[in-house]
């Protein structure tokens, strides 16, 4: 790697990320039916029909991931709790979630890792789903009733709370381009969603703040949308409206951008001027997403937004995604000028599948070490440029569930046996660990 922690601010904070569904093994410990098991068996919508039952079997083998984490020399690690583990209806608590949840936050402190909490990493209860889901104004109250549960049985440990993770995914890619869970090509469902998703997150500020509760924040993804060409800056900049903005603007303006209202408006909620307020408390850090660049492109035969979007030029990962770090570069920046001012901003994932193999027993995975490299040199120039950036998060410390496209794209720098469940750490695993020794 080209950089290494004496680089950074002596605070800064380096991690890896999972989330609850992706890695846990939902079958066990009386977790409930979430939407996306129900999406995984729908024919067509994820290679294999695989789900998330078994996945990583984190669930009964935590105490070696988070081994792989303290001896890789990582500060941190940001993790979620299951909605449907911890009330398996969306409304009853189960014990047994909970235990799970305390056993793991104290294996991180045993460990000497800052717990990274986010509450919503998608999976939705299905006997919530069943009333619509985000589509239904009251999944943001039995949100917040989740939040108090969760909080204030691990509250008192965790390091940071984020609310909901990259509530573009579950508003628009999930309710208008139909990729992940409920699967949705719906432009009125999409309106409400994109905002209940942010009301959620304004309820649970509200919850969480009731109780006290510091270093609050949310995780936003952020996509590098260029115009194909000088015909295309208008549809850009709907797309940067819908992707980049709508939640960034809502949550610290209150507002929502006109080239997106365009579109939404006749299909938004009523009353919901009444709930931006709500929504735009002062938060405490924002967490940025980081992974590519798209061409953009006008469509005028298309239906609104009138747009498509094309893979940028580039080198590209296991997932068809450019390799772009300077694309971090702007959205740290961006953000820091024009939203955040000197608010925390961490890198809360930014990392790339590949088709990692074992030979003789190891992984060899040097493009992955290039990308953290590069991705790491663009967030060093981010913080010489201003921005108080105070950690980075690798996604994902292990090879898993990939939602639509099962166990197929390897994130991690540990690469998982799905047949054996066996761990391997892969060579960018090593180089970054040396990196960060330095
Ligand atoms: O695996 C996902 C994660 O759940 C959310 N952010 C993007 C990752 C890679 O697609």
């Amino acid at each position: 790697m080209d950089f290494k922690r004496s680089d950074f601010p002596e605070d800064f904070l380096f991690g890896a990320a999972t989330a609850a569904y992706q890695i846990e093994g939902h079958q066990f410990g009386g977790a409930g039916p979430t939407h996306w098991d129900t999406f995984a068996a729908t024919p067509g919508n994820v290679i294999r029909a695989e789900d998330g039952a078994l996945a990583c079997d984190h669930y009964h083998r935590f105490a070696e991931d988070l081994d792989l984490l303290k001896d890789a020399g990582m500060d941190a690690y940001r993790f979620s709790t299951s909605w449907a583990r911890v009330m398996p209806d969306g409304r009853t608590v189960n014990p047994e979630g909970l235990d799970f949840y305390d056993r793991l936050v104290d294996a991180m402190l045993e460990r000497g890792l800052k717990p990274f909490q986010t509450l919503y990493h998608w999976e939705l209860p299905s006997a919530l789903a069943d009333k619509g889901g985000w589509t239904n104004r009251d999944t943001t109250k039995y949100f917040g009733d989740f939040t108090d549960v969760i909080t204030d049985r691990i509250g008192d440990r965790v390091s940071a709370i984020a609310t909901i993770n990259e509530p573009w995914c579950v508003a628009f890619l999930s309710h208008f381009l139909g990729h992940h869970a409920p699967g949705l090509k719906d432009i009125r469902a999409t309106a409400r969603a994109m905002h209940h998703i942010l009301l959620a997150h304004g309820e649970a500020m509200t919850r969480l703040r009731a109780k006290g509760m510091k270093n609050c924040g949310i995780v936003l993804n952020f996509d590098y949308g260029e115009a194909l060409s000088d015909a295309d800056t208008t549809a850009a900049a709907t797309n940067d409206a819908i992707f980049n903005r709508w939640f960034i603007e809502a949550i610290t303006k209150g507002t929502y951008p006109e080239e997106a209202l365009a579109g939404f408006a006749p299909h938004m909620p009523e009353g919901w001027q009444d709930d931006m307020a709500q929504i735009s408390q002062p938060m405490d850090w924002l967490g940025v997403n980081y992974y590519t660049r798209h061409k953009i492109e006008a469509d005028p035969s298309a239906p609104w937004p009138h747009l498509k979007g094309h893979e940028g030029p580039g080198d590209k990962t296991q997932m068809g995604w450019e390799i772009y770090p300077d694309g971090l570069h702007h959205f740290i920046t961006w953000l820091a000028k024009n939203y955040v001012g000197d608010m925390p901003i961490y890198v809360s994932e930014n990392g790339m599948a590949w088709d990692d193999r074992i030979e003789n027993g190891a992984v060899y995975d040097p493009v992955r070490t290039k990308f953290v490299s590069d991705h790491m040199l663009a967030t060093k120039r981010a913080i010489a440029d201003g921005a108080n950036v105070q950690g980075f998060f690798y996604w994902s410390l292990l090879d898993n569930y990939e939602w639509a496209f099962g166990y197929e794209k390897r994130f991690g720098i540990v690469h998982v046996d799905f047949e054996t469940l066996k761990r391997t750490p892969k060579a960018s695993y090593h180089a970054l660990k040396s990196a960060i020794a330095r």
